[in-house]
Formats: structure tokens, C-alpha cells, sequence
């Protein structure tokens, strides 16, 4: 039961047993404690913006759902580049709740990303989306600081990275990048104070899969753990990074419905460097569609309901943190797909948003690779229809997140 629920029925109750106290005392019932207005961060430190993202994120959960994009400012299926446009506002008027961006490149000190997107746009980008009160979330498709092959490579030499570790200066160089790109998210609030944009950070994500040198086959157990470990500690303690909220983030292609807590916990470095109860489908989101359009509806609340569950217990925050259905064949896919699914129980409504990956601009890279709708798709009005329900919410529907409220 989430912290202010639990209050709320101490509350009702204990106004009920002072009211029969009353009848034979008259003494004033002691002042209520106030409900806490945080919820414990990986980061205990973490910023007051940072620290009321989360706790806003929790409330909204079970109630709405903010549907995400990937690289949603910084191109789109018919463009590029533009100062402040994304297919999801093309169509519906307001950018997507929740914008991703890949920090792929910056470890080599790239001016762009492994898509091409310069660094230094993105954190303009990346302002433009906080100022529309949207959620900022960044991964990162890092190259092997020791063999300097790319995150698609087999062989994970983490050892070496770590404290001891030939490569461990160079690690940590690597994470300073992005300590510096950081450092540069800041915007200006109301009262002229200077604001570090809280972030939820994804890294090592999917390593369920063995597609990326951190994961699961390509590196042992004990080594992804201390990978995430120590990525923690050198943020938040040494280099004193406190807008992050980490999110972690197993792929659902690997992991077996029937023991899924076997697979999502492979690799969990712990409660304490977790905020974020994450999950990447593409599975249960159209990619296994040999199945039954009902099967893959069972599928995926089933997974939602796992990750909601598990967050619940944690007290943390579950979310859908990549995923979607390539080139979105069916025309009423977000109403009649994505909507039943994550609106069909009490659990499954508890995933606070879901992040659909990008929409490739497709002159450029002469490919039909997106997963978000834009203007002209045959999607286009569904999409519309559900971000218009009382459920979804686009950037422009949500409450002052980076506020506690009052
Ligand atoms: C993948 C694909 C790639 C891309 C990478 C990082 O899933 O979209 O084309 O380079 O993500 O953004």
C-alpha cells in the first residue's frame, strides 16, 4: 500500500477511536504526524526536484498512465533536428510525458550519438522537455572501456573496469563524460534559482539478453552486480551527482513468464541501488505476433502485474522502460493493444509509464525503424483517441512533478 494510502486509513482510523475516546475524555486528540513527502531514493541525497519526481511518480500511479518516446525532440519519421517539434506533437499538441535520450558516443568524447544526435542539442532538447514538465530518461549504449568494442560485443571483462582493474581509470573517464554532459542540465526556476533536471537514469539495461557485453552470458552474475555498484557509488558519492533516479531495467525476451522473478532478478544489485522496478518488452508488445492477438494480451498484463508487484513490495515505482511494436502494423494499436493491456487490473495500472522506442528519421537512415506514431500513419487517430482518454497522459496533462505538493 503505497505511504500516503497507509496514512490515510491510520488517519480515518484513528479519528474514529478518538471520536469514541471523546465520549469519555475530553482531551484534544494528539496532532496527526503529516504524511512523509518522500519516499527513500537510492540516492539519499537526491536533490528536493528529484526526490518529488518520484514521490509525484508513485502518486500518479494507478491512476494514469505517461506514455513515453524515445529521441522524441530530436528527429522524427519525416524530419530532423527542429528547435522544438516531435511526431507525438505533431499530432496530438503536446510532446510525450516521458522523453529518452541515448548517451551511446559521449563516453569517446563524440559531438553525436550513436544515432547521430549532437550531444549538445540533446541537452537543449533535454531543457525544452523539463520546461513542458515532462520526464527526462537517459540509457546508454556504452563501448567496452576495455576492449573498445561496442555495446553489441560478447566478451565483458568487467574485472578490468573495476577498483584494481587495468581499465578502472579509464571507467571511471568514461563516466565523468557524462558527469560534465550533467552538469549542463540546468534550467532556471521561477525564483531565478539555477535547477539540476532530474533524470531517470537507465544503464546497463536489458542484461537479461546476451546482446550487450554486460549481460548475462557475456559477463557473470557477481560481476553486473558490481558493475551497477559501483556506477552508483562513483555518481552519487564521489563525483556528488543527486539528480539521477536509477532504473533497472531487464529485458522481458528473456525471462520465462513461469519464473519470472528467477529472470528479472538475475543481476539485481540491490534494493538500495534501485528506484525505478523497470521492465524492456518488445515481446509482449507485438514482436512475438505469431501468437494470439488474446495471448499476447495475457502475456503482457501478466508481465506488467510482475513488475508491479514486485515494486509494490519494494515500496518503489514499476514502469514499461522500453519497448513498443515496430512500424506499428496494426492501425489500432493503442486502443485496442496497449490500452486494455495496461488499464486491465488493479496491478497492471500501477505501471506509471511506458516508453515506446525511436522513430528512425527514415530518408536518413533508408529504413522503416520506428515505434511511435507521426503524422500520416494509419495509427495516427488511434494514437490520438488514446492519449485523449482520462488514463494517458501527454506532457501537457501533468501536475508540477518537480514540486511536492502542498
Ligand atoms: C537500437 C536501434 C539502433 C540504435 C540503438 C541505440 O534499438 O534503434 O538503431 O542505434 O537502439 O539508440
Amino acid at each position: 500500500m503505497p505511504n500516503v494510502q497507509l496514512y490515510i486509513t491510520l488517519s480515518i482510523f484513528c479519528l474514529f477511536l478518538s471520536a469514541c475516546a471523546g465520549q469519555s475524555s475530553s482531551t484534544p486528540p494528539a496532532a496527526a504526524t503529516p504524511p512523509p513527502l518522500t519516499l527513500p531514493l537510492a540516492d539519499p541525497h537526491a536533490s528536493q526536484p528529484t526526490q518529488a519526481l518520484y514521490y509525484n511518480l508513485q502518486q500518479l500511479s494507478g491512476h494514469h498512465l505517461l506514455f513515453g518516446h524515445q529521441d522524441s525532440l530530436a528527429y522524427g519519421h519525416d524530419w530532423w533536428a527542429d528547435e522544438d517539434r516531435s511526431d507525438i506533437k505533431d499530432i496530438s499538441g503536446s510532446h510525450a510525458a516521458v522523453v529518452g535520450w541515448e548517451l551511446g558516443g559521449l563516453e569517446l568524447g563524440h559531438d553525436v550519438n550513436i544515432d547521430k544526435v549532437n550531444f549538445q542539442q540533446m541537452q537543449g532538447w533535454i531543457k525544452t522537455a523539463f520546461r513542458a514538465g515532462a520526464v527526462n530518461t537517459l540509457s546508454w549504449h556504452m563501448s567496452n572501456p576495455v576492449t573498445g568494442e561496442s555495446a553489441w560485443s560478447k566478451d565483458g571483462q568487467i574485472k578490468a573496469m573495476l577498483p584494481g582493474g587495468s581499465a578502472h581509470e579509464k571507467f571511471k573517464a568514461f563516466l565523468d563524460r557524462f558527469v560534465s554532459f550533467n552538469q549542463a542540465l540546468v534550467d532556471i526556476d521561477s525564483n531565478g534559482q539555477p535547477v539540476s533536471i532530474p533524470i531517470i537514469f537507465r544503464p546497463w539495461h536489458e542484461h537479461s539478453g546476451d546482446w550487450f557485453w554486460w549481460g548475462k552470458g557475456n559477463t557473470r552474475e557477481a560481476d553486473y552486480i558490481a558493475l551497477w555498484q559501483f556506477t552508483v557509488h562513483y555518481l552519487r558519492d564521489v563525483r556528488g551527482v543527486h539528480n539521477l533516479i536509477y532504473a533497472y531495467a531487464p529485458d522481458r525476451g528473456r525471462i520465462d513468464l513461469q519464473n519470472f522473478d528467477e529472470g528479472y532478478f538475475w543481476g539485481y544489485p540491490g534494493d538500495e541501488y534501485i528506484d525505478i522496478i523497470g521492465l524492456d518488452d518488445y515481446s509482449d508488445l507485438g514482436r512475438d505476433e505469431s501468437l494470439p492477438l488474446s495471448e499476447q494480451h495475457r502475456r503482457l498484463v501478466k508481465s506488467l502485474e510482475n513488475i508491479a508487484r514486485i515494486a509494490a513490495e519494494k515500496n518503489k515505482i514499476a514502469a514499461l522502460t522500453e519497448g513498443g511494436y515496430e512500424g506499428i502494423p496494426s492501425a489500432r494499436y493503442w486502443t485496442q493493444r496497449l490500452q486494455p493491456a495496461f488499464s486491465a487490473t488493479q496491478l497492471t495500472r500501477q505501471v506509471v509509464y511506458a516508453m515506446v522506442w525511436r522513430n528512425a528519421n527514415a530518408q536518413r537512415e533508408q529504413r522503416e525503424h520506428f515505434f511511435g506514431p507521426f503524422a500520416g500513419h494509419p495509427s495516427a487517430a488511434d494514437f490520438l483517441n488514446f492519449v485523449n482518454s482520462d488514463f494517458v497522459m501527454l506532457a501537457n496533462e501533468l501536475p508540477a512533478l518537480y514540486q511536492h505538493p502542498h
